[in-house]
């Protein structure tokens, strides 16, 4: 009687799920990318709707090599340490974000003394020194790791990173062979963004086939999900889904988030679309810095809910949706140059529609 009350006064029913984990819980987890304010737990609000939430996480920073490993023998293992015992402490399970990616590189690592390029013998002989390190640390902790991101451009090619540069794409099964010699328990994933389109698509295809006709070990493929208002195709996004799924691969939903604002390319009509959006096109580039109109908010929610909805029915081959931040003031798609509004909670921290929707049963 008293759990009814207790369920009636906080606006739920007795048997309605509490929070997004509970909602997904026999379809996939639920995770959320943490920053440096929310490891510390410095906000007790906060940290309870984390607690709510999530059942599991990915560092937004703090396990990437500049961070992590900041000079070629120093490791700076204070914030991820404390990012793992968050985790545990919550019952959250933490997963690792990221081993091996040209960006927020530590400048040392694909540099000699001079600031040349190092030979592939020792490229090689410090992606494996790493990877060995940061994984030993957390074995048996870190349940998997996005062991290479962003390797692929959108037309299918090989990104010319450092280690591509070097290696050529031989780093990636080199990576993946490290990773699991470090920790053979460990879930081991390829990470990337732009999944809808078709050349990266392809690759991708070939990447994971590669990998297992190897004998390498790749359990799942993360789809990342930054996405807008009119991109991804909802429908593109589930077929490509499943395709990489048919190769013998689980999918993470990895880095969700939905810009609400216009997208801007670099060809885009900028009078024209903002005659549509009734916005001054010299406002195009800030155009809600107030709040969200209902209008678009309602679209932003409804296009939400489809999302979600396809992931359930999505749920034998997802494993996990990451939702890229907690509330849109700490999302790195928000600046105050550039107010947006893409993930699930608001700035204070009330939930949005789509969130009440999941949650709340009817
Ligand atoms: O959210 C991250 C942001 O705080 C960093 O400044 C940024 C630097 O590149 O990286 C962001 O996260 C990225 C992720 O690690 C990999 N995929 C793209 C994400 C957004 O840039």
């Amino acid at each position: 009687m008293l759990v009814l009350l207790l369920a009636i006064s906080c606006g739920r029913k007795e048997n309605s799920p509490a929070g997004l984990k509970d909602a997904f819980g026999e379809d996939f987890l639920v995770g959320v990318a943490l920053n440096e304010g929310q490891i510390r737990a410095l906000d007790s609000a906060t940290d309870s709707v984390i607690r709510l939430h999530f059942n599991a996480a990915e560092p937004e920073n703090c396990l990437k090599s500049e961070a992590i490993h900041p000079e070629e023998d120093t490791y700076d293992w204070e914030l991820a340490d404390k990012y793992v015992d968050f985790c545990t402490e919550r019952g959250i399970t933490p997963y690792g974000h990221v081993l091996i990616w040209h960006s927020q590189l530590s400048p040392w690592f694909a540099v000699d003394e001079n600031g040349n390029d190092v030979s592939p013998e020792v490229l090689k002989q410090r992606m494996k020194e790493h990877i060995t390190t940061v994984m030993t640390r957390y074995k048996g902790r870190i349940k998997g790791w996005d062991v290479v991101n962003e390797a692929i451009e959108d037309d299918g090619s090989w990104r010319q990173s450092p280690f591509y540069r070097i290696l050529g794409e031989e780093y990636i099964p080199l990576a993946f062979q490290y990773a699991h010699e470090a920790d053979p328990d460990c879930e081991l994933y390829y990470n990337d963004y732009g999944m809808h389109h078709e050349g990266r698509h392809r690759r991708v295809l070939e990447l994971v086939g590669m990998l297992k006709d190897r004998g390498l070990r790749i359990d799942a493929v993360g789809f990342q999900g930054h996405m807008g208002m009119d991109y991804p195709d909802i429908d593109i996004f589930e077929k490509y889904m499943r395709e990489v799924a048919d190769m013998g691969v689980g999918i993470c939903i990895t880095e969700w988030d939905m810009s609400a604002l216009p997208t801007i390319t670099s060809s885009a009509d900028v009078a024209t679309l903002a005659q549509s959006l009734g916005i001054a096109p010299e406002n195009m580039l800030n155009p809600y810095p107030d709040a969200l109109p209902e209008e678009i908010s309602a679209q932003w929610n409804k296009r939400v809910e489809d999302f979600f909805s396809m992931f359930r029915r999505n749920s034998d081959i997802i494993r996990r949706v990451n939702i890229w931040g907690l509330n849109d003031s700490s999302s790195w798609k928000s600046t105050p140059r550039r107010r947006d509004y893409p993930l699930l909670f608001n700035d204070d921290l009330t939930p949005k529609d789509v969130v009440k929707h999941f949650t709340i049963s009817e």
